[in-house]
């Protein structure tokens, strides 16, 4: 196998199989993200990107996307369920967005995660070539640096954690806590997206490895692991562009048109996920509507809530609990032909989803805990007039950084309701001086300075001298 001098490693791989208009099947870079976040760097290295292709078959051989090579790594419905379902999404991801639902603890998930990983770690050890540079994602593969490091100790390994860390009274409960840290610790630089995260990491490490650890670094054996927060953005320059298009401005008025042009329009856009915050922002809204602080014939509530990890079975309820929510709020509070409440499950086209950004007055993020949010960030991109008010949740990563956001504490449901009124009633004067300073920020920290700052970061943290570079 040619091997490659970058390596990606990410729970999927970052295509879509689709179908061609000529009915042939073909593979496509799917949109978002990551991918745009390292398209400028994989363009000018030759690089590789290893992950699941989706399906339970056997691993497809994948040609090039971009002139990235694919490597697929084959999935088993056990795995799929213990694995991916199981302990990535039961056990961690509750477990690191607050608790806000129950873990779930099983030894069988726990050895289906073990497994994944290796397979993850022994496919990147394939893919590497000497010396080269592996950058690992998230939750699903902790144990990835650790494997990876035994397999290929002449690499330089990077790992960035998208969703949040939680603090030690949380991570305590887990029964594989010290196999967890330390399968992070084989990484040269470990990233987070908040300061705090990283301050837990160091906090935990010490408390459970007995390692000593500050904020910035961990001394582990003879190496060094530099760890630090690496703030995750969206690319500013082509969400505005796309925002300021004809074909978009058009589809924004037809949809205020369609809406029976509103006073105010107030868009949420999430994943159907139990830490988004869904049920209690609609809990809010309607006793705004109760009390007639909002009235249905002058604002409106479009909610995007696209189905996701539907077979984890508390999005199945919350799915069932949301779809009952808007159904009583619009029986009671609608109009033939005035919902209270636009709601869509199917997933809208990016122009489409570009559209409704443009056409939200106030833009509802209310995670009750997000690693970043990047919903939150593409409105503003998209905000090119420096219109348009930002409710966000304290408990958004994003919060951190998007301080003139109109900032509220989402399980504090008066403190909601007053939010999203300050959101609704704010001079434009008020609007416009805080876009302006937040879509500031995101010019300069876009995805680009993202990706930069954090290889840099890796470069300094290996013991190999630097050769790659993202600008150009
Ligand atoms: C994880 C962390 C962190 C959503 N609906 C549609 C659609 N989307 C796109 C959005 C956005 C993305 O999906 C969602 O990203 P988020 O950041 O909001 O949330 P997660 O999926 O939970 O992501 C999160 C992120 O990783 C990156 O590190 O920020 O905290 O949980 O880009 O635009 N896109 C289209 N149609 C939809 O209906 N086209």
């Amino acid at each position: 196998m040619r091997q490659s001098p970058l390596v990606v490693v990410a729970n999927r791989l970052p295509i879509d199989d689709s179908m061609a208009p000529d009915g042939a099947f073909e593979w496509r870079r799917s949109p978002g993200g990551l991918v745009s976040a390292l398209h400028p760097l994989l363009r000018h290295t030759p690089a590789a990107w290893v992950g699941w292709a989706g399906g339970t078959g056997p691993a497809p051989d994948l040609p090039d996307v971009d002139g990235v090579r694919m490597h697929s790594v084959p999935l088993t419905g056990d795995d799929l369920r213990d694995h991916y379902e199981g302990f990535a999404n039961s056990t961690l991801w509750p477990l690191y967005h607050d608790s806000v639902e129950q873990p779930e603890h099983h030894r069988r998930w726990w050895e289906a995660y073990q497994r994944v990983n290796q397979r993850f770690a022994e496919a990147a050890a394939a893919a590497a070539e000497p010396g080269g540079l592996v950058w690992v994602q998230d939750y699903h593969l902790q144990l990835v640096p650790g494997l990876l490091r035994q397999l290929r100790p002449d690499l330089r390994i990077g790992f960035f954690l998208h969703v949040p860390f939680p603090p030690p009274e949380l991570f305590m409960q887990l029964p594989r806590r010290a196999e967890l840290l330390g399968g992070m610790l084989g990484a040269d630089l470990i990233g987070f997206q908040r300061a705090q995260a990283a301050h837990n990491f160091a906090q935990l490490v010490a408390k459970v490895l007995g390692v000593p650890a500050t904020d910035r670094s961990i001394s582990v054996g003879d190496r060094v692991v530099r760890i630090g927060a690496f703030p995750i953005a969206v690319d500013t320059a082509e969400v505005a562009a796309l925002a300021a298009e004809p074909e978009v401005a058009e589809r924004a008025s037809r949809l205020r048109r369609d809406l029976g042009d509103p006073d105010r329009v107030i868009l949420s856009v999430d994943r159907m996920d139990y830490t988004k915050g869904i049920e209690q922002r609609l809990k809010a809204y309607r006793e705004l509507l109760a009390s007639g602080d909002v009235k249905v014939h002058d604002t409106v509530l479009i909610q995007v809530a696209v189905r996701s990890r539907d077979r984890v079975a508390q999005n199945q309820i919350l799915r069932d609990r949301v779809e009952h929510q808007v159904g009583r709020i619009n029986g009671e509070f609608g109009r033939v032909g005035e919902p209270a409440i636009h709601y869509l499950s199917q997933p809208v086209d990016r122009t489409e989803l570009v559209a409704l950004y443009r056409i939200a007055d106030v833009m509802a993020v209310t995670p009750l805990r997000d690693g970043m949010n990047l919903v939150a960030k593409e409105y503003v991109a998209a905000r090119v007039d420096d219109t348009g008010a930002l409710l966000l949740s304290e408990f958004a990563g994003a919060a951190a950084e998007l301080e003139q956001a109109y900032l509220v504490n989402p399980h504090d449901l008066e403190g909601l309701k007053q939010g999203l009124l300050a959101a609704l009633r704010a001079t434009p004067d008020d609007v416009a001086t805080r876009m302006r300073a937040m879509r500031e920020h995101l010019r300069h920290n876009d995805i680009r300075a993202w990706a930069r700052s954090y290889l840099s970061a890796l470069d300094v943290a290996g013991s190999l001298p630097g050769r790659l570079t993202t600008t150009g």
